[in-house]
C-alpha cells in the first residue's frame, strides 16, 4: 500500500482486520520495521485519539514521530496555483510539502472539511496536494470527506464483538449543537459496504449523505424501525450534505436512549468520540455494559499500526 487516504486502499478489509487482531496480541512484534524512519503528523484541527494512537502505533513499529499543530503554529498555506500571495497566506503548499518530505519518510494529515464550499471539500485539496507535491506516502487522519483510520478501527471492533455471521448494523444520525463534517459517517458507510451485514442508515429527511458514497445502502427514516433487531448501533452527527454544512434539525427525539436500545437485539453502542453526553446519547446508554466506545478507541492504535506497517513494507 502506497498511501492510505480511503478505506478501499487496504485492498482486502477482512485480511487487514485479521492482521490487526494478530498485531493486538503482541503490538511490539514488528518493533524494528520502522527503525530509522520518521513520520510527521500534521494537524490542522483538534485531536485526542488520532494524535495519541497514531503516535503510539508508529512507536510500536520503531519509528520516530514528529508532531506539528499546523493549524495554530504553521504558516497559513496557499493551495491555489498562480495566486498573487499578497494577503494572509504566507507559504505555498508546493514548497511546504517538499520541505516536509525532506524531514520524514511518511506524512499523516488531519484537515477537516470547510463545510462552506462543497466542491472544494469534495476535491480534497489538502490531502491531494500533499500527495502531489510531497512524493512520500500520505495517511489520512480525517480529511474533508473521510476518516478511514476510524473506519478500520470500527471494523476491528465489530469483528471482536459480533456474535452473528451477518449482524444487523445501524448507522444513526443524532443531534448536535455544531455543524459537523461527513467524514466519519462516509468512511463508516464505505467500510460497511465491504462487510457481510444487514446495514441500515437512519436520519431525518434532509440529512442524506453524499449519494455517490451511500450508493444503494438502505436508508430508513424511522429511527425506531431501523433499531429493531440491531446488533450494533453506530451513532454520529453530521450536518446536511444537500444544504451543505447547515444544521436543519436539532430534534432531541433523535438522541439515543435506553428505550430505543430496548428495541434492538441487545445491541452494542458505538461512537467515534468525542461525544456530547445527553445530546447525542444519554448517560445511561453510554455508561451501560453495551457501550463499547472505550474498546473502540483502543483499536485506533491497531488500525493505525496495520496501516503504517503496510506502507513501510511496501517501501522496504
Ligand atoms: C469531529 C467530526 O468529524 O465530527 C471529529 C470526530 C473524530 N468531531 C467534532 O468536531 C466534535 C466537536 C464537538 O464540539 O463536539
Amino acid at each position: 500500500m502506497k498511501h492510505y487516504t480511503n478505506i478501499n486502499d487496504l485492498g482486502n478489509l477482512q485480511k487487514a482486520v485479521q492482521e490487526a487482531m494478530e498485531l493486538k496480541k503482541n503490538p511490539l512484534q514488528h518493533k524494528t520495521l520502522g527503525e530509522g524512519k520518521s513520520i510527521c503528523l500534521l494537524f490542522f484541527n483538534n485531536s485526542l485519539r488520532t494524535r495519541l494512537s497514531t503516535q503510539k502505533a508508529a512507536q510500536n513499529l520503531g519509528m520516530n514521530v514528529i508532531v506539528m499543530n499546523f493549524g495554530s503554529e504553521g504558516w497559513e498555506l496557499e493551495f491555489e496555483d498562480g495566486v498573487v500571495m499578497n494577503q494572509n497566506k504566507s507559504e505555498h503548499i508546493k514548497e511546504a510539502a517538499k520541505v516536509i518530505a525532506q524531514y520524514c519518510d511518511l506524512v499523516a494529515i488531519r484537515a477537516f472539511a470547510s463545510l462552506t464550499d462543497k466542491e472544494k471539500d469534495k476535491a480534497e485539496m489538502v490531502i491531494n496536494s500533499f500527495k502531489k507535491y510531497a512524493g512520500i506516502p500520505v495517511v489520512n487522519m480525517e480529511s474533508a470527506t473521510g476518516h478511514p483510520l476510524q473506519a478500520l478501527a470500527d471494523a476491528i471492533t465489530m469483528g471482536e464483538f459480533k456474535t452473528a455471521h451477518k449482524p444487523k448494523v445501524v448507522l444513526s444520525w443524532a443531534p448536535h449543537p455544531k455543524a459537523l463534517p461527513h467524514a466519519v459517517a462516509n468512511s463508516f458507510v464505505e467500510m460497511m459496504q465491504l462487510q457481510k451485514a444487514d446495514f441500515v442508515i437512519t436520519h431525518p429527511e434532509g440529512y442524506e449523505l453524499n449519494p455517490e458514497i451511500t450508493k444503494n445502502s438502505t436508508i430508513e427514516y424511522d429511527q425506531k424501525k431501523a433499531f429493531e433487531n440491531a446488533d450494533f448501533v453506530y451513532v454520529k452527527n453530521w450536518s446536511s450534505f444537500k444544504d451543505y454544512g447547515k444544521i436543519m434539525n436539532t430534534d432531541s427525539s433523535w438522541m439515543i436512549t435506553s428505550e430505543k436500545m430496548k428495541l434492538t437485539n441487545n445491541a452494542k453502542f458505538m461512537h467515534c468520540l468525542p461525544v456530547r453526553r445527553n445530546v447525542i446519547v444519554t448517560d445511561e446508554v453510554i455508561d451501560s455494559e453495551n457501550s463499547i466506545v472505550i474498546q473502540q478507541a483502543n483499536n485506533r492504535t491497531y488500525s493505525a499500526q496495520i496501516v503504517l506497517k503496510k506502507i513501510l513494507e511496501h517501501h522496504e
